[in-house]
């Protein structure tokens, strides 16, 4: 079949990101021998104009989308996607009566709602692979199902295995790669699947399923390598909800990446109550350049309250570590989480500093996704109904410390600069992005911020 898919995202922070999910999706159509077109609305100027020609240059008999974000969880900038999604669809109708496919991320946290509030035909929750290759098939045998209908690999009694995503590469090539590289300074690739954490507020073990499931470390380190010499992108992002688990793989990647000689530089996201020595140093000597923690809290009672299976003692240790031995770090932190009241602040704040790291990226409330455990303790204690709670971001600010978090970030930031304030927009910006990027730096931005 005629199969256009379309990328609408086209946030620039913290950088313009390759959109891997959709690349996968493109891999396994590829395989499947459908005829393909990629549009992707990151760096085009009139989306409209794109659309169209496209749509009147290709006439695809489906058009998938991907849902990467719903908004940017950042309050109180609180940016929202979907007014964007809107337009796009509304282009697609005007111009193609090919069915509509939703999926990615965004989608699946809420298929329901997003059926609900979208002109979509067909939705496909988590991984899409092996999904979207059966619904085409059924498609094309002229099958017709009934509209709404969300199909799933991951939970289905039956999953389907005829694609096993551990086989196939991202089909890059059909994307802008220069654009990405030089605008967002890196490509992305994934070892694994899954993330069996429990933290209240999160959304990855609904998109990626609770069980890990690991790819060949051979196969991963070939791709990088095959990468590098087709592509010259020398920098990546390890986008697994948390690289340092399991630490045997983890190990194991880095040592194959040491064996092949590849001259690369990655960051990746790490569970700081699960490092060690022998795994920094390995990290290091494997290329990564800098390593981003969701830490969350630096006070026990909180990090208890988000279910985070590490204490403080340990986020400690792990940043002396990471000093001493050299590999760049980075805190991702909340302000305003459960049960954080003005002393708990001041000791997050406090402690925070004393731990030096490179950067720290802090977050201002918790946006609230439905049917978290974060999503009851907001209806019990802010008496944030439930169905409120959906596409339109709500966050969650402990109540002891809600008409003070805008002073407190205010303060804080002027203090240091080398802290990041996503919804604020402060010590970072559109601007500075895009003027680190032109002047050719790659990598992780918060490891090189001019005012470090
Ligand atoms: C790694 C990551 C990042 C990295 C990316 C680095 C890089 N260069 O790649 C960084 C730190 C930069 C980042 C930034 C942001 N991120 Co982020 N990120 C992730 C993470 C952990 C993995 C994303 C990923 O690449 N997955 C791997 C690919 C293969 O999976 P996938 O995209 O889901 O695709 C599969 C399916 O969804 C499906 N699918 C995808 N598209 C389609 C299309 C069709 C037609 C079909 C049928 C199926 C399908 O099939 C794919 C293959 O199986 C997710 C959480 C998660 N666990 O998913 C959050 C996540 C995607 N991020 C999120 C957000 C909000 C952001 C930011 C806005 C945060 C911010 N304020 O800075 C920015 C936006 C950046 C941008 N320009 O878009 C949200 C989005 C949902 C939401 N709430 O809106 C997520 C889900 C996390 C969350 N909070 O819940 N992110």
């Amino acid at each position: 079949m005629r199969v256009l898919l379309i990328s609408p995202n086209r946030e620039r922070l913290p950088d313009p990101v390759f959109p891997i999910g959709l690349a996968y999706i493109a891999s396994a159509l590829h395989e499947s021998g459908h005829d393909l077109h990629v549009v992707d609305l990151c760096f085009v100027d009139d989306i409209k104009v794109t659309l169209k020609s496209s749509i009147q240059g290709f006439s695809p008999e489906v058009i998938g989308i991907s849902f990467r974000n719903i908004d940017d969880v950042s309050y109180p900038r609180s940016v929202y996607y979907l007014p964007l999604y809107r337009d796009v669809i509304k282009i697609c109708r005007r111009y193609s009566d090919a069915p509509i496919v939703a999926g990615g991320s965004g989608f699946t946290i809420m298929p329901e709602q997003f059926m609900k509030n979208l002109d979509i035909d067909y939705g496909v929750v988590g991984e899409g692979e092996a999904t979207m290759v059966s619904l085409m098939r059924y498609l094309s045998e002229g099958g017709h199902l009934p509209d709404g209908v969300i199909t799933t690999t991951m939970n289905s009694a039956k999953p389907l295995r005829s694609m096993d995503w551990k086989r196939l590469r991202p089909l890059r090539e059909v994307f802008n790669i220069k654009d990405y590289y030089e605008k967002g300074g890196m490509l992305n690739i994934q070892t694994r699947r899954g993330c069996p954490f429990r933290c209240v507020y999160c959304s990855y073990p609904k998109i990626e399923g609770k069980t890990i499931r690991s790819r060949n470390i051979r196969e991963v380190v070939n791709e990088i390598e095959d990468v590098v010499e087709q592509t010259g992108v020398e920098h990546f992002f390890i986008v697994d909800s948390i690289f340092n688990h399991p630490r045997g793989y983890a190990l194991r990647f880095c040592k194959e990446i040491i064996k092949k000689g590849l001259k690369i530089e990655w960051n990746c996201y790490a569970n700081p109550g699960l490092m060690d020595s022998g795994l920094i140093e390995m990290m290091l000597k494997a290329g990564c350049s800098g390593v981003e923690f969701g830490t969350d809290s630096l006070v026990d009672s909180i990090l208890n309250n988000l279910q985070k299976g590490f204490r403080y003692k340990q986020v400690e240790e792990v940043s002396k570590l990471c000093k001493n031995i050299g590999l760049k770090f980075c805190h991702f932190i909340f302000l305003g989480a459960p049960g954080e009241g003005p002393e708990d602040l001041k000791k997050n704040i406090d402690r925070l500093s004393a731990l030096n790291a490179d950067s720290s990226v802090i977050m201002a409330g918790i946006r609230i996704f439905p049917k978290t455990k974060l999503s009851f303790i907001a209806k019990e204690e802010l008496g944030i109904e439930i169905d409120r709670i959906g596409l339109e971001p709500v966050y969650y600010i402990s109540p002891k410390l809600f008409n003070e978090i805008d002073r407190i970030v205010g303060k804080i930031s002027s203090e240091h600069k080398n802290w990041i304030f996503p919804g604020f927009e402060i010590n970072f910006s559109e601007r500075l992005q895009a003027l680190l990027r032109r002047s050719g730096i790659k990598g992780g931005l918060w490891e090189r911020l001019p005012f470090r």
